[in-house]
């Protein structure tokens, strides 16, 4: 993380135990060289705080706001609902109902409140920290210009599993 400049985004979770589950968030965001800030704070358990958090988080420069639960998952419609910025909803896997109740709770909002959810799991938490990069990439060319090479790069990776896989059983 880069702690010397202004956070860009911020990424909240319900619970530090979250904070394994979703911490390939931040290493897409490390990757891009894009500062942010991760906070613990819940939707339920302290809803003075995600309110307060949300409502100035443009004033202390944030851009776009991560937001990750599990269970009953509200944190990222919450958060939206204090804030005209992006938020990017991450349900995390839970051991009850295997994230579907997060996924749900995430995604599910009312209209005119809205939140993009990630995927439970799999790619989910790499994916909202790239997304949060591509948010950011609308307005910054040095960021659109890594997501190229990004890209590119992914071409070449898939191209040499492809033929990696195809030697092997051959
Ligand atoms: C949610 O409840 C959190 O986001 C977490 O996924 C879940 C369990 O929290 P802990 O009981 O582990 O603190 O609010």
């Amino acid at each position: 993380m880069n702690d010397q400049a202004t956070p860009r985004v911020g990424i909240v979770m319900g619970s530090d135990s979250d904070w394994p589950k979703i911490n390939k968030a931040a290493d897409a965001l490390d990757e891009f060289g894009v500062s942010y800030e991760v906070r613990v704070m819940s939707a339920h358990r302290t809803p003075q705080v995600v309110s307060e958090y949300a409502s100035s988080a443009i004033e202390r420069g944030l851009e776009v706001i991560i937001a990750a639960a599990g269970g009953a998952a509200h944190l990222a419609g919450v958060v939206a609902a204090h804030t005209t910025l992006p938020v990017i909803g991450l349900p995390v896997p839970t051991p009850d109902l295997g994230g579907l109740d997060s996924l749900l709770s995430t995604v599910q909002m009312p209209g005119d409140v809205p939140v993009a959810s990630m995927a439970v799991g799999m790619g989910g938490p790499r994916n909202s920290g790239l997304f949060a990069v591509q948010i950011l990439a609308t307005a910054d060319e040095e960021l659109r210009a890594k997501l190229v090479e990004f890209k590119a790069k992914l071409v070449e990776k898939i191209a040499a599993k492809d033929t990696s896989l195809r030697e092997s059983i051959s």
